[in-house]
């Protein structure tokens, strides 16, 4: 490690929070699959900042998009209106085929806003109590960071020392409809859920699960907000990864690559009535909807639509996820994924999944360990067959090399 590495290491850890442990790989530069460090040598990225720039490191498009936006008008907030946010409107409807959208920054304030309006839509529209809507949630969750979400994780290092929680909300175990059907009582407004639960290790529930609850959503009256912050735009194949289970969210969240990484954009998307019970000043966000980020995600949207991106996601996934499987190592659990959301899980013999990442590291590649035994695979969607035909080589050399 260079004194310039060394010393800028040195300088985070002595200022910032200590709310991260990232690898000791400092990054300079990125384009495409490919991020440089801050002494010039190279990585292909299989993290894409947890789905963020699925679209790829600087986007010459979308970076065009920005620079060109930049100059003209970045924030005017909502007391008046800017002429990027009714086209933003027009072609994220369009593309996801929802009716209502509110636009916001961060995927956790997505979810917040979500939480909400679905709160609000419980009282006004199905007649629930006052104070009384509960919202149905999944064990091993990842909605985000703020006070209301870590409130129902079930993650002892998300929620733990930063109660008193808000009420109202009810935990379920992931992939179980019977369980979900049992919670549901006259006062739930809403079941928030991932479709593929990303920070528990890309868990992929049974087929049929998402069918169950879609049916039980509408018979009780229940809205069903599909978290696809992370599992949306392209990262599993599908646009939506909704379209695996061949169903419909009411209510869907989506964020990080909606802006290929450039700016933070997040977006409540509606099918119901949902977002119409929120009326002026009841909620808002100076950042959200203005119109660099308006402008910045529809040239992200537009890019992931018109390079084939998604299409390359499934295709490519395929054959990554098969690669990976065919490596012979006894560190090896199992291999799971839906395009290229993928995760290699470790048998607990292996001792744990931060050496291999450290290896990887070293043979250039960048991943990300989580909960102790798994490594999350999840390159940016333009990635070709050669580099994973590289990525191949690099994993297999370290699954062996490091295996029990
Ligand atoms: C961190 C994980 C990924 C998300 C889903 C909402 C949000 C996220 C499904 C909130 C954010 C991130 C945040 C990041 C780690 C990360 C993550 F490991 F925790 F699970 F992606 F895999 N819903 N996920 O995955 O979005 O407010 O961050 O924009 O460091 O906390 P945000």
């Amino acid at each position: 490690m260079s004194i310039a590495t060394k010393s800028l290491i040195e300088t985070e850890n002595r200022l910032g929070a200590h709310n991260y442990k990232p690898l000791d790989v400092v990054l300079a530069r990125g384009e495409g699959v490919w991020v440089w460090d801050v002494e010039g040598k190279r990585y292909l990225d299989c993290l894409s900042a947890y789905s963020a720039v699925n679209q790829g490191h600087c986007h010459p498009k979308i970076l065009a998009t920005m620079t060109e936006q930049a100059k003209k008008l970045t924030l005017t907030s909502r007391a008046f209106r800017n002429d990027q946010l009714a086209l933003f409107y027009e072609e994220i409807a369009a593309l996801t085929g929802s009716h209502k959208v509110l636009p916001m920054n961060s995927g956790a304030e997505a979810v917040e806003s979500a939480i909400k309006a679905v709160r609000k839509w419980g009282y006004e529209v199905k007649g629930v109590p006052e104070n009384q809507a509960e919202i149905i949630v999944c064990s091993e969750n990842f909605h985000g960071r703020t006070l209301g979400i870590v409130g129902f994780s079930t993650d002892p290092s998300a929620r733990g020392g930063f109660g008193p929680f808000a009420p109202g909300f009810k935990i379920v175990p992931f992939g179980d409809a019977a369980a979900f059907e049992a919670a549901i009582t006259p006062n739930t407004v809403a079941f928030l859920v991932e479709p593929i639960q990303g920070e528990a290790g890309v868990i992929i529930p049974t087929q049929g699960y998402f069918t169950k609850v879609r049916e039980l959503c509408t018979r009780h009256g229940v809205t069903l907000i599909l978290d696809e912050i992370q599992t949306g735009l392209g990262r599993t194949g599908k646009l939506l990864a909704e379209e695996h289970e061949g169903i419909e969210a009411d209510v869907t969240l989506i964020g990080k690559a909606l802006s290929g990484g450039f700016y933070p954009v997040s977006a409540v998307l509606s099918n119901s009535d949902v977002l119409g019970v929120l009326k002026p000043g009841q909620h808002g966000s100076t950042f959200g909807g203005n119109p660099l980020a308006c402008a910045i995600a529809r040239t992200a949207m537009k890019v992931l639509v018109e390079d084939g991106m998604i299409e390359n996601s499934a295709k490519q996934g395929a054959y990554f996820k098969e690669r990976i499987e065919n490596i012979r190592s006894n560190s090896v659990r199992e291999v799971r994924g839906r395009g290229l959301m993928l995760a290699v899980e470790l048998h607990p013999e292996a001792g744990g999944a931060r050496r291999y990442c450290e290896a990887l590291r070293e043979r250039g590649i960048l991943v990300k360990d989580t909960h102790v035994d798994t490594i999350r695979i999840a390159p940016p969607l333009v990635v070709t067959e050669d580099q994973i035909d590289w990525a191949t080589e690099q994993f297999e050399q370290v699954l062996t090399a490091l295996e029990p």
